[in-house]
């Protein structure tokens, strides 16, 4: 099962390009000791490109990408092409504390294996930005009737020129108040890493949807059909399929929700405990549209579970800290496991059921830690 590795670097992709510099595609998950944090630090947080940096096919890592402007387009009355500095200055500004996850979190822990980055635990972590709603620029620009979905744009490009990904949102998540064109990135200018100088911040969706290196918006009256947005990329199947059934793109939905999940950052698998010592256990729960509810610990691989508090969080899309202090009683070793639930009622799973994709794997963690 997922969740006993700690935060491992990943550094190939599904191609196996060797990381390098500029010119390789890199993806690196966020490290145990950082998943103990409330916030994610931009230089800690997981990176997933699917193409190379933007800009390094013409030599540059930044300076294309920091000329860029946001052009909205498609389906509005008035087009529009705004500088950074523009929409810094002429919009109201916004900020929101939100858990970013790629979809594939977890993968590494499928049965059978599936095809695509082997992430653990860290394709995840929490962050504030800022920057201006979606909502408040497709007013200035007056959207269609017709509207129902965004497509986004950036300038990264695959090995061989193709766009690396292309992704949207339905119109009803684009005018919810926690969407943003983000400028800011834990009280700093978005850095190049994370999309800067503007992306997309969707909280409650997959990563994905984050779109990157932002420079265009189309208004569409159809769901947005970019690179990794059809067949089975980012998508579940509708019902689901057992391992080897034959795949049938037309029954794969877009995931537009992230799953109830929780990480226990502290301690990292593998820890001794003296016997008798009272150690803390804690972590992280976090959801898509449904708020957590609650979460519980147990300290015998999910034979007895304890209800463990909660800690509030800034706003609805934040992750929640959970403690317990828990004393090592005797035995040799011991698996501890978090489970939370939603307030829909719907829990972790104790085994996660496959998908041909390997998405939304959110089945429990489980950490071992030998006890001397
Ligand atoms: N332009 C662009 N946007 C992108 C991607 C990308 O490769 N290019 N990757 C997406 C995926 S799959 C994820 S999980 C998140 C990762 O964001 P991060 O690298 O800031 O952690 O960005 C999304 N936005
Ligand atoms: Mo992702």
């Amino acid at each position: 099962m997922s969740g006993d590795a700690t935060g491992s670097e990943l550094t190939t992709d599904e191609r196996g390009t060797d990381p390098a510099g500029p010119e390789t595609t890199i993806n690196r998950e966020t490290p145990l000791r950082a998943l103990d944090e409330r916030r994610t630090l931009p230089a800690d947080l997981f990176v997933r490109n699917n193409g190379l940096w933007p800009s390094a096919a013409s030599g540059g890592r930044e300076q294309d990408i920091s000329l860029s402007r946001l052009e909205i387009g498609g389906l509005v009355d008035r087009p529009v092409s705004l500088s950074v500095e523009q929409l810094r200055t002429s919009f109201d500004s916004a900020s929101v504390s939100a858990v970013l996850e790629c979809a594939g979190n977890g993968r590494a822990g499928l049965v059978p294996p599936t095809a695509g980055l082997q992430w653990t635990i860290g394709a995840v972590g929490c962050s504030t930005y800022r920057g201006v709603r979606v909502r408040d620029l497709l007013a200035a620009v007056g959207v269609h009737e017709q509207a129902v979905y965004l497509g986004f744009h950036s300038p990264d490009r695959g090995p061989a020129g193709e766009v690396a990904i292309s992704r949207g949102l339905p119109i009803w998540k684009a005018l919810a108040p926690e969407t943003l064109v983000a400028f800011e990135m834990g009280g700093g200018p978005l850095p190049f890493d994370h999309g800067g100088p503007l992306r997309i911040v969707a909280p409650g969706f997959p990563g994905a949807a984050w779109q990157k290196w932002l420079t265009r918006i189309e208004v569409l009256d159809h769901e947005h059909d970019g690179p990794r947005m059809t067949g089975t990329d980012y998508r579940l199947p509708d019902p689901l399929l057992a391992p080897g059934e034959p795949i049938e793109g037309s029954t794969f939905k877009v995931i537009e929700d992230m799953p109830i999940r929780s990480l226990i950052s502290h301690p990292p698998a593998g820890s001794e405990v003296a016997r008798g010592a009272t150690i803390e256990i804690r972590g992280w729960a976090w959801s898509g549209a449904v708020p957590v509810a609650s979460v519980e610990v147990s300290a015998d691989g999910g034979a007895t579970w304890r209800d463990v508090p909660l800690e509030s969080g800034d706003g609805p899309w934040d992750w929640r800290r959970f403690r317990l202090q828990w004393t090592a009683p005797t035995g040799s070793s011991a698996v501890l496991v978090a489970r939370a639930t939603n307030e829909a009622g719907i829990s972790q799973p104790l085994d996660q059921a496959w998908n041909p994709r390997g998405y939304c794997n959110n089945a429990c963690q489980r950490v071992e830690v030998a006890i001397r």
